[in-house]
């Protein structure tokens, strides 16, 4: 049986506004489909960097904007997608087996990811070869 393709899909999370302003909540298995075993932040990313350039074998994330915006780039090794992510309520799931760029960081942008599983350097395929093969197969 081949591999199930990736697949990404945008998530809304709570808001609660009020005069003294906005607050949204995220809760692992609740309003994300997986335990959050992760977290990570990117900052002081120069707004002509590129990340990303890789895929992951088995983590599922999901990709906010705090602050600021920048656009993630997906492949599945068939479909090609295009995201901006700039509204903190607003983000990105991304399963395992998708390809994934990120660039047009505005100035000041925070990228907060949640992430299924811990760092393991051996879930990431960093050749597009390695990874197409695996999505495709
Ligand atoms: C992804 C995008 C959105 C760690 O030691 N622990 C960690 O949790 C992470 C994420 C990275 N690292 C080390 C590994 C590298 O030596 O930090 C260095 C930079 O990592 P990387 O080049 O993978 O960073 P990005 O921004 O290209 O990718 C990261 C995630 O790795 C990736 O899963 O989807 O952010």
């Amino acid at each position: 049986m081949g591999a199930r393709l990736g697949f990404v899909k945008e998530i809304t999370l709570p808001q609660i506004h009020d005069p003294r302003g906005d607050l949204t909540f995220v809760e692992g298995g609740n309003h994300l489909p997986f335990d959050i075993a992760r977290v990570y932040y990117l900052y002081n990313v120069p707004v002509d960097a590129e990340r990303g350039g890789h895929a992951h074998k088995e983590l599922e994330q999901v990709i906010f904007a705090l602050s600021g915006s920048f656009r993630v780039r997906t492949d599945d090794g068939k479909t090609k997608s295009d995201f901006w992510l700039r509204d903190p309520r607003k983000g990105l799931h991304v399963s395992k087996l998708v390809w994934r760029e990120m660039d047009c960081f505005s100035q000041g942008a925070v990228c907060m990811v949640l992430a299924s599983r811990p760092y393991d350097e051996d879930d990431y395929f960093r050749d597009y070869k390695d990874f197409l093969k695996a999505a495709t197969t």
